[in-house]
């Protein structure tokens, strides 16, 4: 069987990375325009750099979990084709042992030249004063911000229409492109489920829906697949 599967915030939760719609998530405390649009940056590089600075410390002092661990072992089992779209910037399923992940909204242990898309590792703390080392342009985090465009979407959206099962993963459903892949996979005919701590925005979209903490979710559909 042709899978492909978006994850989003969820499965991270329980690594111990916030989520950013839920009670307590990233954007109860901060504004998305200042921290996640190219325009917050302009204003206030220095602040968004902070934002992604102390993301990326707790990005790199958190471990996989359950649910990224049973994502790899189904992709490496090989008995399906497994394709893993993230539209998380920390790399847990690459930790868990996946591989070919497509990060959709980029990842920020990378740091992107503004002026001339150069990329290079991110250092531990990026400030405002950090240079391209090859055009001396502005450095910024290889994320997507709201207004720009998501990365590898003609490889997503060819995968999509070749699919016959898509799974969502712990997503809101209420960022596009993402929240419009279940009407792309629909229309080619694949079956589609949504798994949730709790319904999300496009829940009714979904062919099936299972509940509850993506560590105890994941692995049991993940056996169910490979039983
Ligand atoms: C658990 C759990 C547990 C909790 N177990 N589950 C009007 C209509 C339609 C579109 C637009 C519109 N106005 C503007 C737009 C476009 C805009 C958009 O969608 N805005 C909406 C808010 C309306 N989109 C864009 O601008 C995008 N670009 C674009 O559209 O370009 C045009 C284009 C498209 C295609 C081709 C060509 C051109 C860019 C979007 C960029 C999003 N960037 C961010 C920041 C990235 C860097 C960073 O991480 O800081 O991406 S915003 C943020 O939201 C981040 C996430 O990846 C993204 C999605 O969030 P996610 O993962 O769903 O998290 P939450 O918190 O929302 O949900 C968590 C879920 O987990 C919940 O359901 C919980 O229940 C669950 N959960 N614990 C399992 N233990």
């Amino acid at each position: 069987m042709n899978i492909v599967i978006l994850t989003g915030a969820g499965i991270s939760a329980e690594s111990g990375l916030g989520t950013f719609r839920d009670k307590g998530g990233l954007w109860e405390t901060a504004d998305w325009r200042d921290l996640a649009t190219p325009e917050g940056f302009s204003r206030d590089p220095g602040l968004v750099h902070d934002f992604y600075n102390m993301r990326r410390a707790r990005v790199r002092a958190a471990r996989p979990n359950a649910a990224h661990a049973a994502l790899a072992r189904l992709q490496a089992d090989g008995r399906h084709a497994v394709t893993l779209v993230t539209q998380n910037v920390d790399d847990l399923h690459e930790r868990a042992g996946a591989a070919g992940v497509i990060h959709m909204h980029g990842t920020h242990l990378v740091a992107l030249c503004a002026a001339c898309a150069h990329r290079w590792p991110a250092p531990d703390q990026m400030a405002p004063a950090d240079t391209c080392p090859e055009c001396r342009g502005t450095a910024r985090p290889d994320v997507v911000w709201f207004g720009e465009q998501p990365y590898h979407m003609d490889m997503i959206v060819s995968a999509l229409a070749g699919c016959d099962l898509f799974v969502a993963i712990g997503t809101s459903g209420v960022v596009y492109p993402a929240a419009g892949f279940v009407e792309i996979a629909t229309r080619t005919g694949a079956d589609t489920l949504e798994l949730n701590l709790e319904p999300g925005e496009r829940a009714s979209d979904f062919a099936a829906g299972r509940f509850g903490p993506a560590t105890q979710v994941v692995p049991a559909w993940v056996d169910e697949m490979l039983a």
